[in-house]
C-alpha cells in the first residue's frame, strides 16, 4: 500500500533542488523490463562503522578484502555515498524508510523514536509485493516495540547464545581482552555458540545464516537485510586467525580482524548465489551505517574525521557503497555522483517493478549506473542534526553540492566552506572567498529545513520488551507474537 503523504513537503523538496522522484517514475513494466519474472532478489549488507578507507577497493592496503573487492569488480563502486542521518540508529531508520529521518522528527540519535507507520518500510514494501523478507543481526530501528517482524520482515534470525567467560577463563586471557570483558561481567559480544555447541565468531555465524536463508528461498523473490554487529567496537576478541591475515598494526589490528571476517561472509554469500544460479538475479548492495571509528583505528582516507572525535568532518558521513548485479548493471564501474542511503529504497522499489512511494526522498540509481542519466543523482544533500538530547559533538548542519561542503556545528555559527576535490582533509575554509557559493547552498538548506517535521518525542514504553529472540534458526511474525 502506497500512500501519498505530505504533498506540501514534497513540493518543498522540489523547491530545494532535490530531484522530484515521484513526479516521473518509470512504469513498472519499464522498470523491470530486463529482469523478466520473477522479480529480482535483493541482498542489503549494512556494516556497522566501516570506514571509507578500510576495504581494498577503496584503497586500503593493510586489510585484504578480496570478496568485497570482487563485488566492486562485478558492479559499481560509489565514491560519494552519504549517510545524511548518522550514526547507527538514525542511519538505519532513514535507510529503512527511504527518506531523511527529519521527515519523521528524528534530528539526531533519538533512540526509541518510532519510525512512521503511515508509510511502508522498505521491508514492508517488498513483503507487500510478495517478497520473503529476512533480517539478520543488528536492528536499532524505531521504538522498542517496532521489532523487525512488526515492520515488514517475515523472517528474523534468532540471536545465538553468547559466550559467558568464567573467572578462570578470564584470568587466562590477554590483558586487553580480559579488561574489556571484565567490564561486561565476562559476557562476550562477538563470541557465540552455534547449534552444535561450538564457540564461533558471531560474524561467521551470521554468514552461515545468510547462506541458509538464500538456500531456503532460492525459488522465491527474496529480500535479505544483513546488518552485522561488526565492525563496531569492541573488536577486542578478534581471533588471531583473522588478525594474522592482515598487516594492520596497533589497535587497528583487531578492527582489521573484524573486517576480514565481514569479507569472508561476503565470499560465502557470493558462493551460494553462484551455486544456485542467483548471481544475475540478485542485486547485492554493500554499505556502512556511518564512517570509520578513529578510536578503533578505522580509516576515512582520503578524507578526515569519523566516529567519535571526528563527527564534524566528511569521514563521518561518507561511506563505502557497492552495487552489484552482473548482467543488469555494468561491471568494474565507478559512480562519482552524490547519493544517499535513502536511494537504496527507491532503487529497490523500481527494481521490484513498482513506482517509488511518494514519501521517498531517494531516486532510482539504475539509470545513473547504466549510463542513461549523468551527473549527480542528488544535486544537493543536506544535514540537520541538532537534537537537543543528542551528544553535542554530533551536532551537524551541512550541505553538499558539486565539489563543495558547506558546514557549521550550531545554527549561530558562521558557515565554513570546503572544496573536497582540492582539499579533502578540509583544511582551508573558503567561505570568505566564495560568498556566492555559501549563499546558494545556505539558501537551499534553509528551504529544505522548512519542509521537515517538528522534533519528535520519544515515547516512554514501560515493561520488558524482548530485544530479540535467542536461540538458533529463524522466527516468524506469528511465533514472535506468541512469545510476547
Ligand atoms: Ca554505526
Amino acid at each position: 500500500m502506497i500512500r501519498a503523504v505530505l504533498p506540501l513537503v514534497f513540493l518543498g523538496v522540489v523547491a530545494a533542488g532535490v530531484v522530484p522522484v515521484a513526479a516521473e517514475p518509470l512504469a513498472p513494466e519499464q522498470a523491470n523490463a530486463s529482469l523478466g519474472s520473477p522479480p529480482a532478489n535483493v541482498i542489503l549488507i549494512y556494516i556497522d562503522d566501516l570506514g571509507y578507507g578500510d576495504i581494498g577497493c577503496y584503497g586500503c592496503k593493510d586489510i585484504p578484502t578480496p570478496n568485497i573487492d570482487r563485488l566492486a569488480a562485478e558492479g559499481t563502486r560509489f565514491t560519494a555515498s552519504y549517510i545524511t542521518n548518522p550514526p547507527c540508529c538514525p542511519s538505519r531508520c532513514s535507510m529503512m524508510m527511504g527518506q531523511y529521518a527529519q521527515r519523521f522528527g528524528k534530528y539526531g540519535m533519538s533512540r526509541g523514536l518510532p519510525i512512521p507507520e503511515d508509510r511502508p518500510t522498505l521491508a514492508r514494501f517488498l513483503a507487500d509485493q510478495g517478497y520473503v523478507t529476512g533480517q539478520i543481526g543488528k536492528w536499532d530501528i524505531g521504538s522498542k516495540l517496532q521489532r523487525p517482524l512488526r515492520v515488514g520482515f517475515t523472517e528474523v534470525a534468532r540471536v545465538p547464545p553468547k559466550k559467558q567467560y568464567t573467572k578462570k577463563e578470564l584470568a587466562e586471557l590477554p590483558e586487553v581482552v580480559r579488561s574489556m570483558l571484565s567490564k561486561k561481567g565476562g559476557q562476550s559480544k562477538f563470541m557465540c555458540f552455534n547449534e552444535a555447541g561450538d564457540m564461533i565468531w558471531l560474524t561467521d555465524y551470521d554468514g552461515d545464516s545468510m547462506v541458509n536463508f538464500v538456500e531456503r528461498h532460492k525459488d522465491n523473490p527474496f529480500f535479505l537485510y544483513w546488518s552485522p554487529e561488526a565492525v563496531h567496537s569492541p573488536s577486542t576478541e578478534a581471533p588471531e586467525r583473522l588478525m594474522s591475515r592482515t598487516t594492520a598494526t596497533g589497535r587497528r589490528r583487531r578492527l582489521a580482524g573484524a573486517i576480514v571476517s565481514v569479507d569472508d561472509q561476503v565470499g560465502k554469500l557470493l558462493k551460494a548465489l553462484d551455486e544456485h544460479g542467483l548471481r544475475e538475479k540478485t542485486l547485492v548492495i554493500f554499505s556502512s551505517d556511518n564512517g570509520a571509528n578513529g578510536g578503533e583505528g578505522g580509516s576515512s582516507t582520503p578524507y578526515s574525521g569519523g566516529k567519535g572525535q571526528g563527527t564534524q568532518r566528511e569521514g563521518w558521513v561518507r561511506v563505502p557503497t557497492i552495487f552489484s548485479m552482473p548482467g543488469t548493471l555494468p561491471e568494474g564501474n565507478e559512480y562519482d555522483g552524490l547519493i544517499a542511503n535513502f536511494d537504496f529504497y527507491s532503487t529497490i522499489a523500481t527494481l521490484a517493478g513498482q513506482l517509488i512511494p511518494e514519501h521517498c526522498d531517494g531516486v532510482d540509481l539504475f539509470p545513473y549506473l547504466q549510463g542513461k542519466e549523468t551527473g549527480d543523482a542528488h544535486e544537493y544533500l543536506f544535514w540537520l542534526n541538532n537534537e537537543p538530547g543528542d551528544a553535542v559533538r554530533r551536532h551537524l548542519i551541512a550541505v553538499r553540492w558539486k565539489n563543495w561542503r558547506l558546514y557549521k556545528k550550531y545554527e549561530s555559527d558562521p558557515w565554513q566552506l570546503f572544496d573536497l576535490n582540492a582539499d579533502p582533509l578540509e583544511t582551508k575554509d573558503l567561505a570568505a572567498k566564495h560568498p556566492e557559493v555559501v549563499q546558494r547552498m545556505a539558501s537551499r538548506h534553509a528551504a529544505w529545513s522548512k519542509t521537515l517535521a517538528p522534533l519528535g518525542e520519544i515515547p516512554k514504553i514501560r515493561g520488558r520488551v524482548p530485544a530479540g529472540l535467542k536461540g538458533h534458526g529463524w522466527v516468524s511474525a506469528t511465533a514472535e507474537d506468541s512469545a510476547k
